[in-house]
């Protein structure tokens, strides 16, 4: 899918309002910091990265922002997202992959938004604990993170605030791996529209290798498809990336995680990466060091780094 020499955009998006802990926006500024655009240019990429995207203006633009609903900083969220929809559709429609380094999960909205303008025959792999999948009704905590996938799905009361996001993901091209804390609102969508789901259940029983080439099956049988995968850094177990605001127990191995990278990328469909929710402010350095390094290999791996 796309044109030689192979390029990518990183997309910076130091954004925390789909949440309420502060420390996310700082996400993308440590991944950079800790040298990602120098590792991704060595595996032979060529690597765009014009800083990262303001979104102040944005904020002071808007001022208060009151919910809307149960939904929280619902106007902050919806413009953030679609500027970085309209970014990241630039960046694919101009042959480069879209590498968005978040932030939130809120802002998933907006990559597959943009993915879909240039790819409205993609899928979409989404590696979390969490199944992010809450409407505006079902939703508990309000926090638009734990809500992407259902506005992309174009489930639940439609908000006027967030018109823009159009529902250009069929529930059939959708498949999760790592899930293990979903709400039970959530477990019923993914029930009622048939979406397809590899839990820590579903690992353990048949190991990564086979639950991705299930999943894989699944969204893309013939691997023609082109691929956007979504990785929430807490897919990961809390001992192999502690620093992210909603950890829970029980998560992906160091290796497993990376297997997931490395075998969407060996399909030759991927065309483009969201690393999410790396929280450089939660915990100690060296916990933080550990996360930030974690985030900048998976990113490597979903991009090319082989072990021999
Ligand atoms: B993340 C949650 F209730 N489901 O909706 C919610 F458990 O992007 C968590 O995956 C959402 O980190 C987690 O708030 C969002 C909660
Ligand atoms: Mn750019
Ligand atoms: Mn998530
Ligand atoms: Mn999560």
């Amino acid at each position: 899918f796309l044109p030689s020499p192979k390029s990518l955009a990183i997309v910076g998006c130091p954004f925390s309002g789909g949440q309420p802990r502060a420390g996310v926006d700082q996400g993308p500024i440590h991944l950079i910091h800790a040298g990602l655009p120098k590792q991704l240019e060595e595996l032979g990429w060529k690597v765009h990265f014009d800083g990262h995207h303001q979104f102040e203006d944005v904020s002071a633009a808007i001022g208060p922002d009151s919910p809307i609903g149960k939904l929280k900083n619902p106007r902050r969220v919806s413009k953030v997202c679609e500027e970085v929809a309209k970014v990241v559709g630039e960046h694919a429609k101009n042959g480069q992959l879209p590498v968005t380094l978040g932030g939130d999960h809120s802002l998933a909205m907006g990559t597959i938004s943009g993915t879909f303008e240039k790819y409205p025959d993609a899928c979409v792999v989404w590696v979390d604990a969490h199944a992010d999948i809450n409407t505006t009704d079902t939703t508990d905590s309000g926090n638009i993170h734990g809500m992407p996938v259902s506005f992309l799905l174009g489930l639940g009361e439609k908000v006027e605030e967030f018109k823009w996001v159009k529902p250009v993901l069929k529930p059939s091209r959708l498949v999760y791996i790592g899930l293990r804390d979903v709400d039970a609102g959530e477990k019923r969508i993914l029930k009622e529209n048939n979406i397809k789901a590899f839990s820590m259940h579903e690992v353990d029983k048949y190991g990564i290798g086979k639950v991705v080439e299930m999943a894989l099956d699944h969204v893309n049988p013939n691997r023609d498809r082109p691929i956007h995968l979504s990785f929430d850094v807490d897919a990961l177990d809390p001992t192999v990336a502690p620093s992210t605001g909603t950890p829970v127990r029980g998560g992906l191995t160091f290796r497993e995680g990376h297997y997931i990278c490395e075998a969407i990328y060996e399909t030759g469909c991927l065309v483009a990466l969201d690393i999410m929710e790396v929280n450089p402010s939660l915990r100690d350095a060296e916990s933080v060091r550990q996360t930030v390094a974690v985030g900048c290999s998976l990113a490597r791996s979903a991009l090319g780094e082989t072990l021999l």
